[in-house]
């Protein structure tokens, strides 16, 4: 089974212009360990005394979840992670050469040092913590750096070694692909006779961050980092629901998982974070299940599968027909069906038709609500013209 880890509260509020109050921080926190995520990612406590106190609370929630800290490789910020009673803490230190040489000004022996130092400090202070250590920007940095820097934290005691795409840079099908990349650490590590656990962070720049994270599963990976609406830097990363709808319709994984909970996830970060779900998001956009094409809702009607893959119900959803321009008869029958509308003869459904596609036409659609005022309307326009008629 993989496991699951939600980034949200750590790399989605860096989205910019995200900030997410400490109550509703509890409540996503809540929401996703009802969908049942493995890990939750609180904060990174040094970055302000109040997203270490929303660490902190969140550790001592008693949720079913592990909650985790960020920290850079200092003893300051370890501290200050560990004081929130963390079970899971994730330690960065970027390894490419052209970071130890331009920025942290150290060669790889020192910097190696600085980071198995600071793994030896937290499971000296809390030895029954998680450690996971990531060679930040993991993708582009030299392989040699990467492997000797991840032996030497997990022989220092990290138990969980990530592979981080800092920047989306991982394309499948060519020499950088995520498949091979894992391949290769973990026979390095099995050749210098360590086996921490694996985990996975792919960023979305160039909208393959889900595709990279499958590659990784393939390749058998034990960890896989996600954010609800796929927030973080720049283009974010994996979508949370995207993921687990994947992982749970296609690959038999997540048995204990609640995805119904989802949409009501979605909806509370997508207020709290002003980033408006797209419509045509997978899985929890509003036009995700919802078909249009007189054709297709023709089809769908009599089996939602000629046009669907995902059964809706598998996210608490239901399927729908949209009433617009491109309406046909069977999508009007339908809506009319589904509102309870019955006994409409023929030619006062063609009117119903004919309306729909003209309010259609102005852009919008008819929404369910709307519709027995159409009925009505349509009736007393053909009830006036027999009256004229008579
Ligand atoms: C960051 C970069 C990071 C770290 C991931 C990790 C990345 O914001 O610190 O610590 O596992 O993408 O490399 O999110
Ligand atoms: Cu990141």
């Amino acid at each position: 089974m993989v496991r699951i880890l939600d980034a949200t509260l750590r790399e989605g509020e860096q989205t910019p212009g995200v900030c997410f109050d400490p109550h509703i921080k509890l409540a996503i926190a809540q929401l996703l360990d009802e969908v049942g995520v493995d890990i939750i990612e609180g904060g990174h406590p040094a970055v302000a005394p109040e997203i270490k106190q929303v660490v902190k609370t969140l550790a001592s929630k008693g949720l079913r979840a592990t909650v985790s800290a960020h920290a850079r490789s200092t003893e300051s910020d370890l501290s200050l992670a560990l004081e929130c009673g963390v079970g899971f803490l994730g330690i960065f230190y970027c390894v490419s050469d052209e970071r130890l040489s331009g920025v942290h000004r150290k060669d790889l022996g020192t910097a190696v040092e600085h980071i198995t130092r600071a793994i030896r400090y937290a499971k000296q202070r809390s030895p029954d913590l998680v450690v996971r250590y990531t060679p930040e920007d993991t993708v582009r940095s030299a392989f040699r750096n990467v492997a000797e820097a991840s032996v030497a934290a997990v022989q220092a005691g990290a138990d969980v070694i990530s592979v981080a795409d800092t920047t989306g840079y991982m394309i499948p099908g060519t020499k950088n692909n995520m498949y091979d990349f894992i391949r290769r650490l973990r026979k390095a590590f099995d050749e210098a006779g360590v086996h921490p656990k694996l985990a996975v962070h792919c960023h979305n720049d160039r909208g393959l961050a889900l595709v990279n994270a499958l590659d990784a599963y393939r390749a058998g990976v034990d960890i896989i980092d996600a954010c609800v609406l796929g927030l973080g830097e720049r283009s974010g990363i994996v979508d949370l629901a995207q993921l687990l709808t994947v992982l749970k319709a296609d690959f038999e994984e997540g048995s204990g998982w609640n995805l119904a909970k989802l949409p009501a996830l979605y909806e509370l970060v997508s207020k709290h974070s002003g980033v408006p779900v797209p419509v045509t998001f997978p899985v929890v956009g509003e036009n995700a299940f919802t078909h249009c094409a007189g054709v297709h809702t023709q089809a769908a009607i009599q089996n939602p599968l000629h046009y669907q893959s995902l059964d809706p119900a598998l996210v608490g959803r239901e399927m729908k027909i949209s009433l617009d321009h491109m309406s046909g008869m069977a999508s009007v029958r339908y809506a009319l069906e589904q509102a309870g509308i019955r006994g409409l003869d023929e030619e006062l459904e063609r009117a119903v038709l004919n309306r729909v596609k003209t309010i259609g036409r102005t852009g919008r659609t008819v929404g369910a609500s709307e519709l027995p005022y159409i009925v009505e309307w349509c009736r007393k326009q053909a009830g006036g013209s027999d009256g004229n008629a008579g």
